[in-house]
């Protein structure tokens, strides 16, 4: 167990999280009905306000203090309790991030920054959204450098050692993290505060999106690669088997230092103002990202084929049968393995230049993601959910609530695939995204998107519904096991932290070497973005000022 001070410190984290998953998945059940036209708002909400506070408080509140917890308390664990400079800065960085995230919030509730979670210029919010969003990274940074803190005084006092293999996957997550941000503290410091302040008249917009993809897609991984540290160290724990490869896994994992920023122009694909050889190239490097992920798939299906051989499966695929199916720990994180799937496939299709022109801007993009970050990251982190909160507490994950999870799995499995798969279909007809009911004056092409069984309107808002249920059984679940449940007083009622066992003895020192890492990043996004960038600042059009649609 480890220490009190960093359980509170991971519990606030996690409590921040699920207050915003709760308004989050309520924003997203209006979605659904209002795109469906079987909704009206009252006048004092807009669509756009709604789904702007759905894309930030889920896609990246919940996720960063999501990850935030995870992470202090598998480096408390693997790495020992945090001292006493580690746990104040750690504090620092909580509620400075919160402050962020509570001045973002009020923004948007009153509709001053109905922007969405992308913000693209030249849609302009009130100054001081931006100043939130900016003291959301801060807090980030100052929670990143903690944790880095502690993991160097780990080093120190085990020199020539390679750290624990939880404790290299968070420093490799937040050094991604530190470079990626780069980009969108740069846009939002030097482009959209001065702007909105009405400091400068006009913004370049192609620079500023730019800027924004250069975080925009390592921002992917941040969600992910958390995921992939539980299906990496967690899942084999369940499963009885040690980590398949120590250096695989590290090595996967330093692949997305090295290529998870220098490809954000994929993002930008049908822009003006990028030419094709820069897209060319960083769609190159898109295909190099792919292979960390791929080099995952294959870790997972070792691990299992192991685990079910160890306990007596015979054929190719009697494995199958032999895996923990009744432990919602591992139930949970397989779906969301199989989710991925698609959703990997999805990307490759997103990234793959003329495909992109068919997809983008339409309602695939929100089927893609609802299937990456909202499935295979989202139920990732459900299934630490049940356990991890159970943990930090000492209470008790009753039968009742087993029971409970497995059914909120089984639901968000169910809706999601509703609402995906329907998402991805009127993508592919041609229903655009970021935008709210639209009959468009009755045109054939556009009544196509409300009826069929798939490729429909409604099939989403009943996905989204059950969606809805799902999140509401899940926030029960927490609420249970952070205040309600009973104490686990007994030893065999306590729950662990499952943690596998890595043999690093073959796993080469080099690969923590950290500064061979940051300096191939640097070459890297040099090489991608350079020249691109130079040339939107020294062409820069005469700039936009800024618009307020809603
Ligand atoms: Fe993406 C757009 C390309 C991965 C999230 N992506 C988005 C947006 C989001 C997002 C939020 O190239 C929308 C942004 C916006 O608002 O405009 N994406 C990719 C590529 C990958 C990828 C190449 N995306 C992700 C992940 C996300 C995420 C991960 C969140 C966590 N994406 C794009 C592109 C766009 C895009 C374009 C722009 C589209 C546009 O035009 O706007 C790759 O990283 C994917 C590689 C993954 C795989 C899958 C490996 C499979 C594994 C599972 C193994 C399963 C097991 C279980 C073991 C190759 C690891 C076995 C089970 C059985 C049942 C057998």
């Amino acid at each position: 167990m480890i220490a009190q001070q960093d359980r509170k410190l991971a519990l606030s984290y996690i409590s921040v999280a699920y207050i915003a998953f709760l308004i989050g998945t309520l924003m997203g059940l209006l979605q659904v009905f209002i795109r469906n036209d079987k909704l009206d708002l009252p006048a004092w909400l807009d669509y756009y306000q709604i789904l702007t506070a759905h894309g930030v408080l889920l896609a990246l509140i919940y996720t960063t203090f999501f990850i935030f917890a995870f992470f202090i308390t598998g480096m408390s664990k693997s790495l020992g309790t945090f001292g006493p400079k580690v746990r104040l800065w750690s504090w620092v960085g909580f509620w400075v991030t919160l402050l962020g995230t509570v001045m973002a919030t009020v923004l948007i509730v009153i509709g001053e920054a109905s922007v969405l979670y992308t913000f693209y210029a030249p849609l302009k919010a009130n100054g001081w959204y931006y100043v939130g969003l900016a003291l959301v990274i801060i807090g980030t940074w100052i929670a990143s450098f903690a944790l880095i803190g502690h993991y160097r005084v780990w080093r120190k006092n085990n020199k020539g050692q390679l750290s624990p293999l939880f404790a290299f996957m968070t420093i490799t997550t937040i050094i991604m993290w530190l470079i990626a941000c780069l980009g969108v503290v740069a846009t939002v410091l030097f482009q959209y505060i001065p702007w909105a302040f009405g400091w400068t008249d006009t913004i370049n917009v192609e620079l500023s999106r730019s800027l924004f993809w250069f975080f925009g897609h390592p921002l992917v991984y941040f969600w992910l690669l958390p995921a992939y540290i539980a299906w990496y160290v967690i899942v084999p724990k369940i499963l009885n088997v040690p980590v398949f490869s120590d250096s695989l896994a590290r090595l996967a994992f330093v692949l997305f230092i090295l290529f998870s920023i220098p490809v954000g122009f994929h993002h930008q694909l049908t822009e003006p103002g990028i030419t094709n050889f820069w897209k060319f190239l960083q769609v190159v490097l898109t295909f190099m990202v792919i292979i960390p992920s791929l080099m995952t798939a294959f870790t997972m299906f070792a691990n299992f084929e192991i685990s079910g051989r160890k306990k007596g499966a015979t054929g190719l695929f009697g494995w199958f049968k032999k895996l923990p199916w009744k432990d919602i720990r591992f139930t949970s994180i397989f779906i969301a393995m199989a989710f991925f799937i698609p959703g990997g496939a999805g990307g490759i299709i997103n990234a793959s230049f003329q495909l992109n022109e068919v997809v983008h801007n339409t309602l695939w993009v929100v089927g893609h993601f609802h299937i990456t970050v909202g499935t295979p990251v989202a139920m990732t982190f459900m299934g630490l959910t049940f356990w991890l909160i159970p943990y930090l507490t000492g209470r008790k994950f009753t039968k009742s609530m087993k029971v409970l999870a497995f059914v909120q799995i089984i639901t968000w499995s169910i809706g999601m695939l509703l609402m995906s798969t329907a998402q991805h279909v009127l993508g592919l007809l041609g229903a655009p995204r970021r935008t709210a009911y639209s009959g468009y004056n009755g045109h054939p092409s556009a009544m196509e998107w409300f009826d069929g069984i798939l490729s429909s309107h409604v099939t989403m808002a009943v996905g989204g519904s059950i969606l809805f249920v799902s999140a509401m059984i899940l926030i029960y679940i927490v609420v249970m096991s952070m205040f309600l449940s009973p104490k686990a007083l007994k030893v065999e009622d306590q729950v662990e932290f499952p943690m596998a066992e890595s043999d690093k003895s073959h796993t080469p020192k080099w690969l923590e070497n950290w500064w061979i890492w940051i300096g191939i990043a640097f070459v890297l996004i040099i090489i991608a973005y350079a020249i691109p960038l130079s040339s939107m600042i020294m062409h820069a059009p005469p700039g936009s000022e800024g618009f307020k649609t809603w």
